[in-house]
This record gives C-alpha cells, structure tokens and sequence, in this order.
C-alpha cells in the first residue's frame, strides 16, 4: 500500500497564495483519492510492487490508463508539494550558473515558466527539468503526464495546472497564481539538490516505497 505522504509544513503555510482551504482540498481530497484508487487498482490486480516509479513505468508500457493515471498523479502531486517551502530560498551556484546560461537571469526563467503555464491548454503541470549536462528545460504536460516517461530528464520543480490547484484562491487567474508561487513558494533548495543529481548522473527524488 502507498501512503499520503505527509506535508513538509503546515496547511497554512503558504498562504496567502496556497490557502489552507486549498490544503484541505487539493491535498485532504485530490491527492488522498489518486493513493486511494491506486491502492485499489493494484489490490485487484493482486500486485503489490513496492516503487511507484516502477508501477508507473509498468503502467506507461502497457497502456494500464487508470492505474497510470492514479500513480503519475501521486507522484507528481507528492513532488508538487516538495516544489514549495514557506521559506525564501536560493538556487546553488551550478543552478544559477545553468538558469543565466538558458534564460539569461532569474527574471527570464520566470518569464519562461509562467509562459509555458499560462500557455498551456487545460489541465496539467509545467515544470522545470535539467538534462544530464546541466541543461534546464520548460516543459509542460497533460493530466497525470509525467516527465519520468522522459528518458534522459530530471525534474527540478513543479506547479500544478489544474484548475483545482488555485480556482479557490485566484479564480481564473492561472498567471497571477503562477506568478505569485514563482516569486513566493518556488523551493530552491529543493531545486538544487534534483540538480545537482541530474549532474552526477543520481536518481534524483524518489516517492516513498509502499509498505
Ligand atoms: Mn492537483
């Protein structure tokens, strides 16, 4: 079974730009239910792997739709909430070294990433990923698509782009969200450590294996 990973703060630590209200929903109830159809899928199919990475490439290979649907988004979801710290923090000197080199300074890489969000068309997440020679990339997916299908890639950050992820606190009013958890709840911290593991050739981030 695959537990809902605990929050690394408080439900109201990110407010105002991530509402304790939206806490109680977006992780209480989206993500809960992705852990919970999950559990039940692999119940029934009698599987009890213990990485998710695993069922998720299992999934993606044989076209399993709801199970990989329901893993993707666990995992993505329990990265989205390591994304964010209510801290203030900066990228180490290869990540900055790495963002002026792509996108000129901080200002265009958040040019960059609220543009490909805003851009993007209906549900998804839009992330920062770097190659194995430290080259970041924008990119964004659809639903649960998740950049671990992409070989070669390391996800560095994420923002969700449902609509559940920010309706309660801003409306329709994805850019000013994306904005606002660029400049206020980004964890460069976070970012620096699945860097510096793109570049060693480290597995980066792993989900919590099933107990
Ligand atoms: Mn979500």
């Amino acid at each position: 079974m695959f537990a809902l990973p605990k929050l690394p703060y408080a439900d109201d630590a990110l407010a105002p730009v991530i509402s304790a209200h939206t806490i109680e929903f977006h992780y209480g109830k989206h993500h809960a239910a992705y852990v919970k159809n999950l559990n039940a899928l692999l119940a029934e199919q009698g599987a009890a792997p213990a990485s998710l990475e695993a069922v998720i490439e299992n999934a993606k290979a044989s076209a399993q739709a709801k199970v990989f649907n329901n893993a993707a988004q666990c995992w993505n979801h329990s990265f989205f909430w390591l994304s964010m710290s209510p801290t203030a923090s900066s990228a180490s000197e290869g990540l900055s070294k790495a963002i002026t080199a792509a996108y000129g300074d901080h200002a265009g890489l958040k040019a960059a990433f609220v543009a490909e969000g805003v851009a993007h068309f209906g549900s998804g997440w839009v992330w920062l990923a770097a190659d194995r020679h430290g080259a970041l990339k924008i990119l964004s997916t659809h639903d649960a698509e998740t950049p671990l299908s992409h070989v070669g890639l390391t996800p560095l950050l994420v923002c969700d782009l449902w609509e559940h992820a920010y309706y309660l606190d801003h409306q329709n009013d994805r850019k000013g969200f994306l904005e606002a958890w660029f400049d206020r709840l980004a964890n460069w911290t976070f970012a620096s450590e699945q860097f510096a593991a793109a570049t060693s050739g480290a597995a980066g981030w792993r989900h919590p294996a099933a107990t």
